[in-house]
């Protein structure tokens, strides 16, 4: 890369205070310019955005490349924002608007945000890791000659020091080491403070070795240049700089140079006297916050140096609020400048009154030149990438055969078919499992397609020959991404795997398995994956006390509600093979379409007797989310209704009740969660005119509304109960409301009431209440 001129430096020096100059405008302008309309405080963070306005000058400006990806840290979006401002990508209107409605957002959006945001931020620590994961997909693509060599990116993830203390950055930090992952930067914004106050001192240097021992490059920046130059000079000035704790240096940045002046004087008196009357105090505190994540050449210097594609750790020191009249205190994480600040901070930086939003206002006719000439060079998107949709076509998914089946094992075997079918689609499709690819049933596909790994590892157990069912060779054209045991990971792969169409221009069919009840573990990434609107399938199994044996600390029962309270993510539960080939392949197009989503399975290990069907009549029901097994016959009093794998007791109660009961429905339920969103989409629609009924409103008036409905589920009742909302119908709600235990299935089903018996009980309780 070539040595930037002098100029450029200055150039980038004066792209810094632009920076600066306009994230603390943008969020000083939603607080104090424009009009509440509630009186809610508006918020914002301009310290934030202040440590970080060099090292992201020096980014968007020399260093990044037109396939680089960047996470920015959440507080520092405004930064982002002022970035794309310049380049011509943002508009003045949606900055006028941060934080308002179709504004530019808080924290950097991929999905709300009309400028290009590479990953979305927010949550702090998924970001970061996300990056890796990225870089992980890129090695993925390019083995599998889904993307040029050329095309290849870096992925920078930018992040607050606090952010370290995340585990999950820890957890991502492993996995990639075993990945060996490439083309890599994390580059944190080292202002040793976090939203409460100061950081803990103990952990410095603790970062470095951290990183050190997994492979990754620390490169620490501490110093700017003059500081670096005035430190060497006067070693005692150094060691005692250098002892200073975090507090003690941030209030010294606080209260300025005078203060300065005197703590030096009072702890090194003559050896410091010299030095002391070179500097008056003005020159004190701007040499003091010469650190190196404010230092224009030191910044460009380390980017330049690191070229390779060993992954980056770049410590820069920074000072939260630098250039603001809050900085270094330690409880300016959310503090904003008033009206009086805000004007002083406007003159200091030759701003005239009523031009705040000019883009290069106050710059120089001299330096004007090289400024544009930086922005007209920079590399990175101007426009949002296209995401990329349609181009998977999903063939029609042939029903595994067997009188007997769970949906665990069934899931296997269309997996398997598909893999030995040799359709396009098996060839998009990438699996990922913590620690669990054997025991949810994705083995034999892993038999079929492979352990992916960059650098091979070849199956020393099938080269010895010693018998086993499950062949674990990895190799470049591998198709499955084994991960240790950690689900958060699992989400974070799944994100960005399932972002591969957005950011590498490649969609891929990703699938991830885990155990049911441990989705609680990664559920803020799993989230972070559908706020981004990644396309992915989880396969969550065993479910449920259904589990039986494995005992209470393996059993799911809420994992329903969680799919019904998140967006961006459908449940389906079927209890057949034949619904679940069905929705599988409703799943693989709905990643594929511009207007889809994620899909959850929740599966089992029980086999059950399939079912003789009629053709067809049932599919359409089953796909959005429910329908009628046994359809009630005209004034019936009620319904039977179960999801999943209880399905066998509620038909056996439907068997032993029917001829008592006449007209006695059974409802089957394979998606709680579409059916409340259809009824309340509905109910929404009926406001703007729009009369028609949801599915669940039109499977529910089938029966008339004093009739009652008996749910059961291997899982919270809660998932089922609010079916007698719709209509008004009486539930009798069966369900899983306290921790499961070892046992055999039958005991367990009568100890928490889901078998044939307690649904008799439920139905005639309600039919007896009717009177
Ligand atoms: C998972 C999560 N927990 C808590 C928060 C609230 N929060 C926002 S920023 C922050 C501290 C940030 O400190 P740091 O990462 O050092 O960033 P700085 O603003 O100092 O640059 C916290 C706790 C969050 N955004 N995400
Ligand atoms: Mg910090």
């Amino acid at each position: 890369m070539l040595k930037p001129a002098a100029t450029d430096i200055e150039a980038l020096k004066i792209l810094d205070e632009r920076l600066l100059w306009l994230s603390a405008w943008t969020i000083h302008h939603a607080n104090h310019v424009r009009q509440s309309r509630d009186g809610l405080k508006v918020g914002g963070h301009q310290a934030s955005c202040a440590s970080m306005t060099s090292i992201m000058a020096a980014l968007y400006f020399h260093a990044l490349g037109p396939n680089d990806r960047v996470a920015v840290k959440p507080h520092a979006g405004p930064v982002l924002h002022a970035i794309h401002y310049l380049l011509g990508s943002q508009d003045r209107e949606a900055l006028e608007n941060f934080r308002g409605l179709g504004g530019a957002q808080s924290y950097p959006s991929r999905t709300k945000d009309r400028i290009p945001v590479d990953f979305s931020t927010g949550s702090v620590g998924l970001g970061v890791a996300i990056t890796a994961f990225s870089s992980l997909v890129q090695d993925y693509l390019s083995a599998h000659g889904l993307m040029e060599e050329s095309d290849r990116g870096r992925f920078v993830a930018l992040l607050g020091d606090a952010e370290l203390d995340e585990g999950n950055i820890y957890e991502a930090l492993i996995e990639a080491y075993k990945h060996d992952i490439r083309n890599c930067w994390w580059i944190v914004d080292y202002n040793r403070q976090s939203l409460d106050a100061v950081s803990a001192d103990r952990m410095f240097e603790r970062f470095d070795e951290i990183f050190r021992s997994c492979g990754w490059r620390v490169v620490e920046l501490r110093y700017g240049k003059a500081l670096k130059a005035a430190l060497e000079a006067e070693p005692r000035l150094k060691a005692w700089f250098e002892n200073l704790t975090n507090a003690e240096l941030s209030a010294l940045h606080f209260q300025g140079g005078a203060a300065l002046r005197a703590r030096v004087d009072a702890d090194l008196g003559r050896a410091a006297a010299k030095f002391l009357k070179a500097h008056d105090d003005t020159a004190l505190a701007r040499l003091f916050a010469d650190l190196g994540g404010h230092c224009m050449e030191s910044l460009v210097e380390a980017f330049d140096a690191a070229q390779d594609d060993v992954p980056a750790l770049f410590i820069a020191w920074t000072i939260k609020g630098r250039g603001l009249p809050f900085a270094g205190h330690k409880d300016n994480h959310a503090g904003l400048m008033n009206p009086t600040q805000m004007a002083a901070l406007r003159e200091a930086m030759g701003v005239g009154e009523g031009h705040e939003w000019d883009k290069l206002e106050s710059i120089g006719d001299n330096a004007r030149g090289a400024v544009e000439a930086l922005i007209e060079r920079s590399q990175i998107a101007r426009d949002k990438r296209p995401r990329s949709f349609g181009g998977i076509d999903v063939p029609a998914i042939p029903v595994p055969a067997g009188e007997e089946q769970s949906t665990q094992a069934a899931f296997g075997r269309i997996l398997l078919d598909l893999a030995k079918s040799g359709h396009p689609l098996a060839d998009r499709i990438v699996t990922t499992s913590p620690d669990v690819t054997v025991s949810t049933n994705l083995g034999a596909w892993v038999n079929q397609r492979g352990l992916f790994r960059r650098s091979e590892i070849p199956d020393v157990f099938a080269r010895e020959k010693i018998a086993s069912a499950q062949k674990w060779s990895a190799t470049r054209n591998g198709q499955h991404i084994e991960l240790g045991i950690a689900e958060n990971n699992l989400f974070l792969m799944l994100a960005a795997l399932g972002l591969a169409g957005d950011v590498f221009g490649q969609r891929l069919v990703p699938i991830g398995t885990l155990y049911d009840p441990f989705i609680a573990r990664g559920l803020d990434a799993l989230n972070y994956a559908c706020y981004q609107d990644a396309r992915f399938i989880l396969v969550a199994t065993p479910s449920g006390i259904t589990l039986g044996p494995e005992g209470g600390a393996h059993q799911s029962i809420n994992p329903p509600l969680i799919a019904m309270g998140q967006p961006g993510l459908r449940h389906y539960e079927p209890a057949f093979a034949d619904e679940l080939a069905l929705m599988m392949e409703e799943a693989f197009r709905l990643v594929d379409d511009p207007a889809g989503e994620s899909s959850y399975f929740r599966l089992s290990t029980r086999a059950i007797r399939q079912l003789e069907r009629e053709p067809d009549g049932w599919r359409d029901g089953a796909l959005q989310g429910g329908y009628w097994l046994c359809a009630p016959g005209a004034g019936a009093e009620a319904a039977i209704v179960g999801m999943g794998a209880v399905m066998p007791e509620a038909l056996a109660a439907w068997e032993e009740l029917k001829d008592d009961i006449p007209g006695l429905g059974l409802l089957a339920v394979t998606s709680p969660d579409l059916l409340h969103r259809g009824w309340t989409e509905a109910q929404a629609k009926r406001w703007s005119g729009r009369r028609e009924p949801s599915h669940v409103e039109h499977l529910l008036s089938a029966l008339p509304p004093s009739a009652g409905l008996v749910t059961i589920a291997d899982a919270a009742p809660a998932a089922l109960s609010w079916l007698g909302g719709v209509l008004g119908q009486r539930v009798a709600p069966l369900g899983v409301e306290r921790f499961g235990q070892t046992g055999s299935l039958s005991e367990l089903y009568a100890a928490y009431r889901l078998d044939q018996q307690a649904i008799t009980e439920a139905v005639a309780e309600l039919l007896l209440s009717a009177y």
